[in-house]
């Protein structure tokens, strides 16, 4: 069956329902360019998805040496062949004329194009004067959740044996710190224990702060299938708007920012009280019960409910539905991740699995999610606070382990102090003892929080940035020196996503003017600083993807996250495949924790633990007697107020997020026409009381302010908990049509102008879920409605008020079910 869908207007396509336990039919979506279609297309070229974790592996097809349009892989276990409508348009992004061809540096003020020597040297040369002048700790590198694997192992190995400093992290600070946060502090080592499968399997699905269905849409077309056929799960939302999941949901609670752990506390509480424990499981597998159980006896749902401003009703609904799941499916993210008590709560979710004895079994998982395409991989790498491999800072034998990898001296990776945090990086580049700071795939002017702050720390004379972009960013535009790269499609490479799926993804053309592969240009520095192992050869011996990712190889084997049995040639023609990967598995492992756990044990762990409260960190004599078997640890924490509460000057709170159609600051998203289109600019969401109440209407200009900063954008009215605004986080001042800097006088249009700096104690991730705010209306509407999509969480309260997204003709996609043998044949090749 062949049919052509609008997915703009319908974004998760058509439904080919199954059962419980069966397997999820294969549906192939395909979008062509005008004038291109399959027959003459003349390479397709497999890659995977890079605008969200979820990894949905895809076909890119070329004509002439461009990109003409994407495929999904049905072959693949992700995803079947599905897409979603960024991975549908998305790649158009690449093609765009603003492209950077040439590397820029600034002369007298100005940024003006040079050449790639003039550029690598200028950058040399500083980092020796820094070296020499100020030793390892003047530099810093803020990297992402979007390049490939085998570039952030050259980079963590260029920075932490190379320069020697301790100051390199990611993006994935802001996106999954507090995954691994919470998988460290629970299973003594990060590494996702479900697996997607799971959905096939469970008969409750619970999602946590997490929007499933725009921020990983291909894996709710997958719910949505399962809701349609025999047997289906029944869903727990725990999400103050109404997103898609919460209309879908048996259960829906809607709690007040910041109340996470009271929430979870209650429940855990009703589960204790009603004895839905897994005695066995709890006995054999974890230490910390009592003191689970004393932490939240108090915890009732009316004690929660007060806090939470839910009903205590409700809160027993879902106790029930979680109490009595035959096999439970929980996913964790940004509602707890960028919430306040950010791990405390993530554990939470953790503690309610093992207590449970929901782990390691087909439908019984959890996944703390991740955000980004390649986090994980900034995680494993050790391009963010942890050395490669999940090695343990704190124990001398794994930084003795990783100093024979390398070939160094133990002394030489720095090891005095955890791995410092990217908002602790900014720190001390505002305060001057950071005087480089190289940022590759990234745009914290517009993603980090309190963007005045960010600006004033970036336009600094004494501190000389780098930025390795595709576009001149809001970042760029106050670098010394931008670097012009390659990305997805123009380069190969590989990268693994929130369920330890690797994926290849191979070059399909080239890229634009002299733009080149970020590990080009990893490789070309650590040439020209020239840096040498212990015996004097080079430290880094690898040039081209494939090395590198062998030489990731040595570095992972015998680790959680074991690549060994690996390459990029098993990874082509196929389906992604699961670490760890090795001789004991050589067809990859689907869910971890099957038979125990087993990376716990206080001589292998990656971390010794923190206190969720303080962020104190343990040491490895308190680990050994808390744990001294290594089985997973049930982390209690008392719930405590968010630091910001509304009050008479700022009433309402204040949250930020994403929609389906954007991904982050939009540098490709903002550039492929239909998405655009779909969401082309800000707006704010509030609840129909709130705004009667201030006499406001759809589509008036209003203004949010909080201590830090104000925004302008259009208001739309939704089914939004009252006393709570959102704003999606994607608009800088970058526009197609012409958005400004915020410039003293007008407010600009971005999220972070409002956003506070502060973070989580264990895991130190930035709050942008937790706020206080004002609201005010700046200038009626002239009867348009605000820009905001009504397919998802920002649909209007009153339906057919508002005119409905759709994307028209330049908007559809081909969807086969049952797609023919030949068909299949063809892909694989
Ligand atoms: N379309 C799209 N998809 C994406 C991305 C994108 O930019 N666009 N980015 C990718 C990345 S990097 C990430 S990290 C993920 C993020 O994916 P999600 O976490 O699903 O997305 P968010 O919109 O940040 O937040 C999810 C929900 O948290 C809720 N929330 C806010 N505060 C609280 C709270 O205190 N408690 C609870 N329980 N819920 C709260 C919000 O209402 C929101 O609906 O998405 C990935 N996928
Ligand atoms: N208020 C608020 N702020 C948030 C969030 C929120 O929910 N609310 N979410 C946070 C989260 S979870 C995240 S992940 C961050 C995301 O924040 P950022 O990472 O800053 O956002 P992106 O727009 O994804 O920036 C990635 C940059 O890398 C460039 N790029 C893409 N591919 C490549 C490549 O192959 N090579 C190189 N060198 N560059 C490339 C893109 O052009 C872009 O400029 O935002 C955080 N900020
Ligand atoms: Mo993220």
């Amino acid at each position: 069956m062949v049919a052509s869908v609008d997915r703009i207007a319908l974004p998760w396509g058509s439904r080919t329902p199954y059962g419980r336990h069966g397997s999820w039919p294969e549906r192939q979506d395909i979008c062509l360019r005008e004038g291109v279609d399959p027959d003459t297309v003349q390479r397709w070229v497999q890659a995977a998805s890079i605008l969200h974790s979820d990894g949905d592996a895809m076909d890119i097809a070329v004509v002439d040496g461009r990109m003409a349009g994407v495929r999904g892989r049905t072959q693949d276990r992700v995803n079947r062949g599905r897409l979603g409508p960024k991975d549908l348009f998305g790649w158009q992004a690449n093609a765009s004329p603003d492209r950077l061809t040439r590397p820029l540096v600034r002369r007298d003020g100005q940024l003006v194009e040079c050449d790639w020597a003039t550029a690598m040297d200028r950058i040399a040369t500083r980092s020796r004067e820094l070296l020499h002048e100020r030793g390892p700790g003047s530099i810093g590198f803020y990297t992402s959740g979007q390049l490939f694997l085998e570039e952030y192992y050259t980079l963590a190995v260029l920075a932490r044996a190379g320069i020697g400093t301790n100051h390199l992290d990611g993006n994935t600070r802001l996106c999954t710190a507090t995954a691994a946060e919470a998988l460290k502090e629970s299973f003594g080592c990060d590494g996702q224990p479900g697996t997607y499968d799971d959905i096939d399997h469970a008969d409750v699905i619970a999602l946590f702060g997490h929007n499933l269905a725009e921020t990983q849409p291909v894996q709710w077309m997958r719910v949505l299938d399962r809701l349609e056929g025999g047997d289906p799960p029944r869903l727990l939302c725990v999400d103050p708007r109404p997103t898609r999941p919460a209309r879908a949901a048996t259960v829906h609670l809607a709690p007040r920012l910041g109340t996470n752990v009271a929430l979870f506390n209650a429940l855990l509480h009703e589960i204790i009280r009603t004895d839905r424990v897994d005695h066995d499981y709890v006995e054999a597998h974890t230490v910390g019960f009592e003191e689970l159980a004393s932490r939240v006896e108090d915890c009732t749902p009316e004690w929660a409910a007060r806090i939470c401003d839910v009903p205590a009703a409700r809160i027993g609904e879902a106790a029930e539905l979680l109490g009595t799941a035959d096999r439970l499916l929980s996913t964790v993210l940004q509602g707890v991740y960028q919430s306040h008590q950010a791990t405390a709560a993530a554990v939470q979710i953790n503690n309610l699995h093992l207590i449970r004895g929901m782990l390691g079994r087909p439908g019984a998982g959890v996944l703390q999610m991740n955000g980004q395409p390649t986090a994980q991989n900034t995680r494993e790498c050790g391009a963010n606070g942890d050395l490669p491999g999940f090695r343990n800072w704190q124990n001398d034998d794994h930084v003795a382990d990783l100093a024979r990898v390398w070939n160094v001296d133990p002394e030489t990776i720095p090891h005095y102090a955890p791995p410092t945090h990217a908002m602790q990086m900014f720190r001390y580049a505002e305060q001057g003892s950071i005087r480089m700071l190289w940022i590759s795939g990234s745009n914290p002017a517009v993603s980090l929080p309190e963007l005045s702050r960010i600006r004033s720390v970036l336009a600094q004379d004494r501190l000389f940035v780098v930025v390795q972009d595709l576009f001149l960013t809001e970042t760029a535009q106050l670098a010394d020196v931008v670097l012009p790269a390659a990305t997805w499609g123009e380069k190969t490479g590989t990268f693994t996503n929130a369920d330890r799926t690797v994926h290849l993804s191979d070059k399909a053309v080239d890229p634009p003017g002299e733009a080149r592969p970020d590990l080009d240009i990893f490789l070309d520095y650590a040439a020209r600083m020239d840096f040498r192992d212990k015996d004097g050869g080079p430290l880094i011996t690898w040039h081209d993807p494939e090395s590198a990712f062998e030489a990731w190889k040595r570095c992972s084997a015998g680790r959680p996250c074991d690549y060994t049995g690996l390459s990029h040639d098993k990874l082509r023609g196929g389906s992604g495949i699961q670490w760890p990967c090795n001789e004991r598995a050589p067809e990859g492992t689907d869910r971890l924790y099957t038979d125990g756990i087993s990376w716990a044990h206080p001589d292998v762990c990656e971390t010794y633990g923190k206190d969720l409260v303080t962020g104190a960190a343990d040491d490895v004599v308190e680990y050994r007697s808390l744990n001294p078997d290594g089985k997973a640890m049930l982390k209690a924490a008392a719930y405590l107020p968010p630091h910001e509460a509304p009050d008479e000057e700022y009433p309402f709170q204040l949250t930020t997020g994403r929609t389906l159609y954007h991904f982050h600051t939009r540098t490709k998203t903002g550039r492929a026409p239909q998405l655009n289109e779909a969401a082309p600019d800000v707006w704010v969401e509030a609840a129909p009381s709130d705004a009667s109440a201030l006499g406001l209407d759809e589509g008036d200009l209003v203004e949010v302010a909080t201590p830090r900063g104000a925004l302008r954008g259009r208001l739309r009215v939704t089914d939004i908990r009252p006393g709570l605004l959102f704003v999606p986080f994607h608009y800088g001042y970058w526009d197609t049509g012409g958005g400004h800097a915020p410039d003293g006088g007008t407010p600009g249009r971005a999220a972070n102008e409002t956003t506070v700096t502060d973070w989580d104690p264990a895991s130190k991730q930035p709050l942008y879920k937790t706020a206080a705010a004002a609201l005010r209306r700046v200038e009626r509407g002239d009867g348009r409605p605000a820009p905001a999509p009504t397919t998802t969480a920002s649909a209007p309260s009153r339906a057919g008020t508002v005119p409905d997204t759709v994307g028209g003709p330049s908007a559809l996609v081909t969807e086969s079910v049952g797609a023919p043998p030949d068909r299949r044949k063809e892909q694989s090749e």
